[in-house]
């Protein structure tokens, strides 16, 4: 069913983003049999893990007077303020231990950088700086990106939305995500979809 020019990417299956975990998306970790058995089915697999610096400026802790989930304006637009969460080399950053994806081809590391988010795999925040995984993927000369992983309406949405806006065809399978839903969010995320042509599964 899918093609050697199709490209599995999967987001954020991390142990801060599961139930016990310091960002929990509700039901995270019953998304790892499903992408386990879904990469199976993919010639190619791309991961993504957001890394951050134990100091990351998208961290609520960093805002005195604000608390998590609120929204504060950063140099590069409006951002949401989250748990400390994916501190680098911490267990809570590492891939879920039951994610068994031995031929994943890369595992690309994001919000490294203490001063800017980066939800999307291939842009931070300020929707300007790249990643490079644009660039690899096309090199590589992939055509359809599918994605999955978490959150579905952060980081798997914006993911989304940049492999579109490059070019690629895209493609979400949401049952393979999970939501944290702020507001309404989950809803956006799948009318965004609709607007930019990209198949939600
Ligand atoms: C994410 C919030 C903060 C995600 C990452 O993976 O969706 N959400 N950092
Ligand atoms: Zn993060």
């Amino acid at each position: 069913m899918w093609k050697d020019t199709d490209v599995l990417l999967v987001i954020d299956v991390q142990n801060d983003f599961c139930p016990g975990g310091r960002l929990a998306v509700p039901g995270g970790n019953e998304v790892v049999p499903l992408i386990n058995r879904l990469a199976k089915s993919f010639r190619h697999v791309v991961l993504t893990q957001d890394w951050h610096p134990a100091e990351h400026k998208s961290f609520a802790s960093r805002h005195p007077g604000k608390s998590a989930f609120e929204t504060t304006m950063m140099p590069y637009g409006p951002q949401t303020l989250w748990p400390d969460h994916c501190i680098q080399d911490t267990p809570g950053a590492a891939l879920h231990a039951d994610l068994h994806i031995p031929h994943a081809e890369l595992i690309l590391r994001k919000g490294f950088r203490e001063e800017i988010d980066s939800y999307s795999a291939f842009f931070e925040n300020d929707h300007k700086t790249p990643t490079g995984l644009g660039g690899y993927l096309r090199e590589r000369g992939f055509e359809k990106v599918v994605c999955v992983g978490l959150a579905f309406d952060f980081c798997v949405r914006f993911s989304a939305e940049d492999a579109r806006m490059l070019g690629f065809d895209t493609e979400v399978i949401e049952a393979a995500c999970r939501a944290i839903d702020l507001q309404g969010s989950a809803d956006q995320a799948r009318k965004s979809f609709a607007d930019r042509g990209i198949v939600l599964a």
